[in-house]
């Protein structure tokens, strides 16, 4: 029998806020096909803005990784992967924003996403831990990924116009990598300290809040 992982007995033991993040109601409202046109382009103007935020991030954790020395396990090729899907996926918000009338350089961060984007400055700094960093980045992407995979499930009745997106993060090639970067969070985690696995579940519980604070935004709910 394989032995229980960190990321297990956590994804256990919160599943209650994990599930909240990754079945909130925005999400399901595309799922179930009722999702207001305008809600939506709130979210994609706001989360341009967020995945601007997110790329200096991402490249601190790719440092950290490569500082980590002992990379024998390709932890900087899977982030650097990471890196490269964002430039695309920069590219894809700017097509998108024209196909929808978003007029992506008029965007004004709201609050939710503001605190979220000075979170994610906040574990920028070199005394955050990889394994902390590491820890945010993974529970960042799965929770897209795994949100707009329940979208493409074959009972759901995602509109036509709002299936590339949900592709966008729940194809399975994203999933193949959220399960790399959580191979790699566990593997760190084997080897942490009490204090920073501790730090780490805490950070996790953050990223879980402001995951949900930003769907309620974008469902205009704040
Ligand atoms: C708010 N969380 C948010 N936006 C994203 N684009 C992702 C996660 C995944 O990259």
């Amino acid at each position: 029998q394989a032995k229980i992982t960190v990321t297990e007995t956590w994804l256990r033991k919160h599943r209650h806020l994990y599930d909240g993040a990754t079945r909130h109601p925005f999400i399901r409202s595309i799922r179930d096909g009722n999702i207001n046109i305008s809600a939506f382009k709130t979210w994609l103007g706001q989360d341009y803005i967020f995945v601007r935020a997110f790329v200096p991030f991402v490249a601190s954790v790719l440092t950290k990784a490569y500082k980590g020395s002992d990379d024998g396990n390709g932890d900087v090729e899977v982030i650097l992967g990471g890196v490269a899907a964002l430039h695309d996926e920069i590219s894809w918000f700017k097509k998108e924003a024209f196909k929808w009338g978003v007029q992506l350089s008029s965007i004004v961060p709201q609050k939710a996403n503001q605190e979220y984007c000075r979170f994610l400055e906040s574990l920028i700094g070199p005394e955050v831990e990889y394994t902390v960093a590491a820890v945010a980045f993974w529970a960042i992407e799965t929770i897209y990924q795994q949100s707009f995979a329940h979208c493409l499930e074959d009972d759901s009745k995602t509109p036509p116009e709002l299936k590339e997106t949900c592709q966008r993060w729940g194809n399975e090639s994203f999933g193949e990598y959220c399960n790399s970067l959580r191979n790699i969070v566990d593997r760190q985690l084997e080897k942490a300290s009490d204090d920073v696995i501790t730090k780490a579940e805490a950070t996790l519980l953050r990223v879980l809040e402001h995951e949900v604070d930003f769907w309620n935004m974008s469902h205009g709910r704040t």
